[in-house]
């Protein structure tokens, strides 16, 4: 039987890659694809499939409890794969309330919704920042590290994963969530730290490393992530949180050099900045029980999945000149503004 699955913030990074992943793997599954299509959301993401019959967009905000309830009833929604998000640190470092009201309240209304329409199946997409930092030696996160966030994006981050988890010991919700580590890949917004240095060492602009550059990230090419998602809604135990990373902690440092390497620049190009306030030293995931349980791991390499990107970002020039100009903003107005198929009053 087919799902018909309501995603939330799909028109952003990773939403918009799995929605491609999904539509691609199984035919039969419908999705609506519910997105406020903030600064971060950008349907050009996701041109390709703009006129599969499966594929339908909505705009709209989760923090609108009623348009979010209207929705999932009206659509007849069986699963929820929650992305929408504010997602970037050094954006909730200068304004956080954003991230408190879409991050904590939106995730709310989904849940409430999600309970009151049928006791729908969720799954809540998160991060490893919601468990802190690690020192260089620690041993890396799992699904039972205590929580320990420590910037306004992973509080409420974590806030929201703390409600998810309420709602299936107290309500019995269906849900399932992960906590995932740095993504990198196509369509990722210039403004996270592996698109923004490839798109200014393509504009012949320095970039900006911020402190010593010796902080860690574990990266993971997107569509790995993708793909753990898909075994985690179709076996993952109800109840349950996985942890999902790519077994690839680089330096910053590290980063940057390969990057240069592949953009065909020299380290004159790199900038040390003043370092972001409490910036988190080391991220790293174990992802040993998704591994054992359902049989997921990354396909995947740094290596390859980097060169992928910098390929990716050199042949899609004009994506990210619009990003970095404002120019995708128009595209909704200009393309899709009448083609929304149901409007929910
Ligand atoms: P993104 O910023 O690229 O996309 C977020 C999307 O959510 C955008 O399309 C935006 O328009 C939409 N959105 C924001 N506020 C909304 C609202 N109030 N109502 C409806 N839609 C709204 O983010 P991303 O990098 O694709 O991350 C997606 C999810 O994955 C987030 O929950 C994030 O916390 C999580 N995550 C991201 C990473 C990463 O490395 N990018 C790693 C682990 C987890
Ligand atoms: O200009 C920069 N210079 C720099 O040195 C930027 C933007 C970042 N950095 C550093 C900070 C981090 O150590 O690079 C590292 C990665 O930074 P981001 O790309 O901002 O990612 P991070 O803060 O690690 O958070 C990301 O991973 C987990 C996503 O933005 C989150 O949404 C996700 O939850």
């Amino acid at each position: 039987m087919g799902k018909n699955i309501l995603v939330t913030g799909g028109a952003g990074f990773i939403g918009s890659n799995f929605i491609r992943y999904i539509l691609s793997k199984y035919p039969d599954y419908k999705i609506c694809n519910f997105d406020l299509l903030t600064y971060a959301g950008n349907l050009e993401n996701l041109k390709d499939v703009e006129d599969n019959p499966n594929y339908k967009f909505i705009k709209g905000d989760i923090r609108d409890e009623k348009l979010v309830d209207d929705i999932i009833s009206q659509e007849k929604i069986d699963l929820i794969v929650h992305f929408a998000a504010e997602s970037h640190v050094d954006r909730s470092i200068l304004n956080p309330d954003d991230f408190i009201t879409t991050n904590v309240i939106g995730t709310h209304n989904l849940l409430k919704s999600a309970l009151k329409n049928g006791n729908i199946r969720f799954h809540h997409i998160s991060t490893d920042e919601v468990f802190g930092s690690l020192s260089p030696k620690d041993p890396a996160f799992n699904e039972n590290t205590s929580y320990d966030p420590r910037s306004p994006y992973s509080a409420s981050k974590a806030a929201s994963d703390h409600l998810v988890r309420a709602y299936y010991h107290t309500f019995n919700l269906p849900a399932t969530i992960s906590n995932c580590s740095n993504n990198y890949g196509p369509f990722q917004f210039p403004e996270k730290v592996i698109p923004l240095f490839i798109t200014n060492l393509l504009e012949g602009k320095k970039v900006p490393l911020y402190g010593d550059g010796m902080n860690v990230r574990d990266w993971l090419y997107v569509e790995d992530h993708a793909k753990a998602i898909d075994v985690i809604i179709h076996k993952g135990k109800i109840g349950e949180t996985y942890c999902i990373g790519g077994n690839s902690e680089k330096t910053n440092k590290e980063l940057t050099y390969k990057i240069l390497a592949l953009t065909g620049k020299g380290e004159e190009m790199i900038e040390f900045v003043k370092d972001r306030p409490g910036h988190d030293r080391r991220y790293a995931m174990d992802t040993t029980k998704i591994k054992n349980e359902l049989g997921w791991q990354p396909e995947v390499s740094f290596e390859e999945g980097l060169k992928k990107t910098v390929e990716w970002y050199k042949n899609n020039e004009s994506w990210w000149k619009n990003v970095k100009s404002g120019e995708y903003q128009k595209y909704y107005e200009a393309n899709y503004g009448n083609k929304i198929v149901k409007n929910i009053s």
